[in-house]
């Protein structure tokens, strides 16, 4: 018996990237290929990497590509995920499955939170965070124990608000995972501003960010930093068209028997659904905004 071989792969311009000691950023698939529908999942990875690239860092989309560990995708294989194409969506639990399985496999929150401490990646940037389900005893998803274990500093719109939110703040208080607000007292809803949810940091500069950061990491905590920004104010969502949408999907998830890790592609599809489009217009906006917002981090924590 022996150890299987693990060889994770880069792309020649990620590898050049660090070769320099230019700033990363990590991107997560499955939002790409199991949380956003073709053609807006293409507009996603390419808004979100221009978002990187322009802040002055380098994006790394993170993925199992048959079997590999891979850190930045070629094109055969990001048209292979934008396609959804035998994709599985790959949470922290699935890695070496999937590895083993020689699998293609998008990875979620948790998944590219382990696969950043593979690649030493220090700033990751997504929509919302998964978290506790409402009314579904258990079901609360495996990105909160990976914030708790991975010293990666996150940036996001909060949690999904098909979540329970005020459930999930409390399970991040006890995880010990910082929640600051950038520009923000508050929780934002993911698709819309507000939730009435007050935070109890607030830090408005990329360099007081790092400068937190620089702390946390000192002291020697070994969980993740989550920054949270609303969604760009003119393609926020009213919070009562997203829960009217939220309540119908999650009745239609319950009818249909959706159980595990297929329950929030379902939910976020059928919002997708039922809102005729603007929950997606908002998805890519703070997707983007929080990819820049990661990108100018990273990029401070090179000073
Ligand atoms: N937020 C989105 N779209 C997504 C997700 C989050 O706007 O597709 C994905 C992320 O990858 C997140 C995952 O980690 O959903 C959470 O799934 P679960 O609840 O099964 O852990
Ligand atoms: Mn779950």
């Amino acid at each position: 018996m022996s150890a299987h071989p693990l060889h994770p792969r880069s792309t020649a311009e990620i590898d050049a990237a660090r070769q320099r000691g230019g700033a990363l950023v990590a991107l997560e698939s499955s939002v790409l290929a199991q949380g956003l529908l073709p053609p807006f999942n293409r507009e996603a990875a390419t808004r979100m990497m221009r978002a990187v690239t322009d802040a002055g860092a380098t994006p790394v989309i993170t993925a199992i590509v048959r079997g590999v560990p891979a850190f930045g995708l070629d094109d055969d294989a990001l048209e292979r995920f934008l396609a959804r194409d035998g994709v599985r969506k790959v949470s922290a639990r699935d890695l070496g499955i999937a590895v083993a399985d020689g699998a293609d496999g998008a990875t979620t929150v948790a998944a590219t939170l382990a696969m950043c401490a593979l690649g030493s990646l220090e700033v990751f940037a997504t929509g919302g965070i998964g978290g506790v389900h409402r009314d579904a005893p258990f079901d609360e998803s495996a990105d909160l124990v990976e914030l708790a274990r991975t010293p990666v500093i996150v940036t996001c719109a909060g949690a999904k608000s098909i979540l329970d939110l005020p459930a999930t703040l409390e399970r991040l208080e006890t995880l010990g995972v910082p929640v600051v607000g950038y520009g923000t007292d508050e929780l934002p809803g993911f698709f819309s501003v507000s939730t009435g949810l007050r935070l109890t940091s607030r830090i408005d500069t990329p360099a007081g960010i790092a400068a937190a950061w620089r702390a946390h990491r000192a002291l020697g905590r070994q969980s993740a930093m989550l920054v949270v920004q609303p969604p760009p104010a003119d393609h926020a969502v009213p919070v009562e068209v997203v829960e009217a949408a939220t309540a119908a999907a999650l009745m239609a998830a319950r009818d249909a028997g959706i159980r595990g890790a297929a329950v929030t592609p379902f939910l976020l599809a059928d919002i997708q659904q039922r809102t005729q489009g603007r929950s997606v217009q908002a998805n890519l906006a703070l997707l983007e905004n929080n990819a820049r917002l990661a990108g100018q981090i990273a990029v401070a924590l090179r000073a």
